[in-house]
C-alpha cells in the first residue's frame, strides 16, 4: 500500500527525512494475524516501512498470507482514518516490502521487493542465480523491484554462512567504499549493510561512514540493533534507514513492542 503519488522507490530514496525505521517481520515466526497486529503497532510507533522476510525455506503461502494480512489491516486503518478528520490517513500508506532470502517465497500482495545482489557472496547463486529465478514472477505480478546491493559485514550470522560471504571486517573501510562505488555504478539505488540477524555487534560506524561518502545511494543498516543508542550510532554515521527484526520477535507482548519501537524511533527523531 504505497502513497498514490509516488513509487515505493521514490518513497524509500526520498532524502528529506531524518533516518527512518523499518520493522522486519519474519513470516516464519508468527501467524499472519499476529504479524498484522505487530505491523500496526510498529506504524503507530513511528516505523516507516515493513519488511517481510528473513528465514530461509518459508513456504510461499505463509509469506503471501502474511503480506496479505498486513495489507488488509493497513487498508482498514486507512479507511477508518479517512472517516476521522482528526487523524492522518497517510500514516497507513506504508509500503510492505519483501526482503527475500532467494527467488522463492514471494508474494503478489507486496508493494515492492529489495531486489538484491549479495555482493560479497562467493557463489553465483546469490550474485545472480536466485534473481533469475525470481525476476519473471515479479514481472508477472507487478511487484516493484528496489535495486539493492547487499553487503554482509562481520559478524554476519546465518546470512553470512548461508551466503558464503567474504565478511567485511570493521577496519575494511576502503573495501566497503569500493563496494559502494560498484553498487552505484551497477545502478543500484540502495545499499544494505547487514551484520546478521541477532548479531552481537552492529555494523561498525566506520563502515557506514565510508559507504555514506559515496553519494546517490540510500543506505540501509541492520543486524544486531536493539537499543536507541545503537540506532542513533548508525544514524549519526549516515544510515538513511535502520532495520530491526529480533527486537520485534522477542517482545513479550504488543505493549513491550510498542515501547521498544517508540524508543528507537524517538532516538532517530532527535
Ligand atoms: C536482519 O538486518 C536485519 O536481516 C535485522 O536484524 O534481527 O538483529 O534486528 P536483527
Amino acid at each position: 500500500m504505497r502513497r498514490a503519488d509516488a513509487t515505493t522507490l521514490e518513497y524509500v530514496t526520498a532524502s528529506s527525512h531524518n533516518t527512518r525505521h523499518i520493522t522486519l517481520i519474519d513470516p516464519a515466526k508468527q501467524d499472519p494475524n499476529t504479524a498484522a497486529n505487530r505491523a500496526m503497532v510498529a506504524i503507530e510507533c513511528g516505523s516507516s516501512m515493513i519488511f517481510v522476510g528473513g528465514s530461509t525455506d518459508t513456504p510461499d503461502e505463509v509469506v503471501h498470507a502474511t503480506c496479505k494480512a498486513i495489507q488488509e489491516a493497513f487498508e482498514l486503518r486507512a479507511f477508518a482514518s479517512s472517516q476521522d478528520p482528526e487523524s492522518d490517513e497517510s500514516q497507513w500508506q506504508i509500503p510492505v516490502v519483501l526482503f527475500p532470502r532467494g527467488g522463492h517465497a514471494l508474494s503478489p500482495a507486496a508493494d515492492a521487493i529489495t531486489f538484491m545482489m549479495l555482493m560479497n557472496s562467493t557463489i553465483r547463486r546469490f550474485l545472480v542465480g536466485e534473481q533469475i529465478r525470481g525476476a519473471p514472477y515479479l514481472e508477472k505480478f507487478g511487484v516493484e523491484a528496489l535495486p539493492t546491493g547487499y553487503l554482509v559485514c562481520a559478524p554476519g550470522g546465518k546470512v553470512g554462512e548461508v551466503g558464503e560471504v567474504e565478511l567485511i571486517q570493521p577496519s575494511e573501510v576502503d573495501l566497503v567504499h569500493a563496494y559502494a562505488l560498484t553498487a552505484r555504478m551497477f545502478g543500484f539505488k540502495l545499499l544494505y549493510l547487514e551484520a546478521g540477524s541477532g548479531a552481537e555487534t552492529q555494523v561498525h560506524p566506520d563502515l557506514i561512514e565510508s559507504a555514506r561518502s559515496v553519494g546517490d545511494l540510500t543506505l540501509v543498516v541492520g543486524g544486531g540493533i536493539r537499543t536507541p543508542e545503537q540506532a542513533k550510532l548508525a544514524a549519526e554515521a549516515g544510515a538513511d534507514w535502520i532495520v530491526t527484526g529480533t527486537l520485534t520477535e522477542d517482545a513479550a507482548d504488543l505493549q513491550e513492542l510498542r515501547q521498544r519501537i517508540s524508543e528507537i524511533t524517538s532516538a532517530l527523531e532527535d
